[in-house]
């Protein structure tokens, strides 16, 4: 069949729209129609050549909700129709990973997947007898797209899918740090660094388990109402703190934060966020995605003296299982959603959302096909 995608032809050049030939659902595979994407900062990572596992020419994208069209041989746990969010982390619940019960990185389909291809080591997606790459295993940049059936989590059908699609990556990278992987506690106290997509997402999750004191830091003093909005109590524009940035945290904190978030991708902000710890307990959980060849550093000391230094993926959680929970409780009203889409934009416009997120102007634009 043919289908309208936005495909990265190179690095650092605007995606463009074209019509791609896409190859049905084989054996274990279905076939969604995309329905609405978020543009995630990874995509623009990705975009701008930043990424070492980066692969040209591709369909971006991995935060979109969508209908099951079409299923292939054997798929036995979603029909057409079905209601899905993609997943870049699937849960196949057989691989060692699934089994441990200790990380939702599931191991099943993640080399494939990490080579732009499907797990047979080949492509859907073609342009003038050419192949074009997968994209984190989701490519939600294209209206329709072919997913493993072990990397879509069905979600309910009342649930609106230019919402919902951030489900696929912000909200539930931001408010599962907090609430599966750091496991913040009430009273405990929180900073986070970065308010964007992530970011913000990450400040209702420490609000929502009750976090005593959330302190936000961000270079753009325009994030200081929108960290209000979804719990912060104190904000800090670096760019105004006189002397230390660590000092002047550890300070407000009385001694340090039990969790700091990196929300960044920026390693000197890493460092800053562990030593922005308490000593004897603090934790830092990066989850900011940094450039190729980047790397992290500070003094042992740090850690010898009781700081940890941690890491999440899609917040930690199971998609297949999770996801629709989360969804759930956007539905109930327990996270927010709908204030932080601030840009709605079509398939031809998707390039306008890039420059909004690298000009600071908007928290998430989505593509509604
Ligand atoms: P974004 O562009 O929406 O937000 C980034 C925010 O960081 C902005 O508000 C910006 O002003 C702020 N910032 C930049 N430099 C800063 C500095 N030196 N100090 C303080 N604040 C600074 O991006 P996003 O979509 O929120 O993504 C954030 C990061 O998370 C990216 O690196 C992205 O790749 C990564 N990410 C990781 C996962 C995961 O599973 N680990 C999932 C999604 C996104
Ligand atoms: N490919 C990069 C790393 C990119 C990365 O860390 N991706 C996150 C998700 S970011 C979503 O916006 C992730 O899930 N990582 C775990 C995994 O298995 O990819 C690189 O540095 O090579
Ligand atoms: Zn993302």
């Amino acid at each position: 069949m043919k289908t309208r995608a936005a495909v990265a032809f190179e690095a650092k050049r605007p995606l463009e729209i074209v019509e791609l030939d896409l190859e049905g659902p084989k054996a274990g595979e279905v076939l969604v129609e995309i329905m609405a994407t978020g543009i995630c900062h990874t995509d623009a990572y990705t975009l701008d050549g930043l990424d070492s596992e980066g692969l040209f020419p591709s369909v971006l994208g991995h935060e979109g909700a969508g209908i099951v069209r079409e299923v292939g041989a054997g798929v036995t746990s979603v029909v057409p129709g079905d209601h899905v969010i993609p997943l870049y982390t699937p849960e196949c619940r057989q691989c060692k990973s699934c089994l441990s019960g200790k990380t939702n990185l599931c191991t099943a389909i993640r080399a494939t997947q990490g080579k732009g291809l499907m797990p047979d080591g080949t492509t859907r997606f073609s342009y003038k007898g050419q192949p074009i790459h997968h994209y984190m295993g989701c490519s939600t940049f294209s209206n329709f797209t072919v997913l493993p059936e072990i990397a879509v989590a069905k979600i309910r059908t009342d649930a609106p899918f230019k919402t919902s699609c951030y489900v696929g990556c912000g909200v539930t990278t931001g408010v599962g740090a907090v609430v599966n992987t750091a496991k913040v506690e009430v009273g405990d106290t929180v900073i986070v660094f970065g308010l964007g997509g992530i970011g913000l997402n990450v400040l209702q999750g420490a609000r929502l388990a009750g976090a005593a004191m959330i302190v936000g830091v961000d270079i753009n003093p325009d994030r200081e109402e929108w960290g209000k909005r979804f719990g912060m109590t104190h904000f800090v524009n670096p760019k105004t703190v006189d002397g230390d940035l660590v000092a002047h945290l550890v300070a407000l904190t009385d001694g340090g934060a039990d969790y700091t978030f990196d929300c960044t991708g920026n390693t000197d902000v890493m460092r800053q966020a562990l030593e922005a710890c308490h000593r004897g307990w603090g934790t830092s959980i990066i989850i900011g995605v940094a450039e190729a060849g980047k790397e992290i550093s500070t003094r042992p000391f740090q850690l010898v003296t009781g700081r940890n230094w941690r890491g999440t993926a899609f917040g930690g959680a199971k998609g297949r299982t999770d996801v629709p929970k989360i969804v759930d409780w956007y539905m109930n009203g327990k996270i927010e959603i709908d204030p932080m889409i601030t840009h709605v934009l079509s398939l031809d416009e998707i390039n306008k959302g890039f420059d909004l997120m690298h000009a600071g102007e908007s928290i998430r634009s989505v593509v509604v096909y």
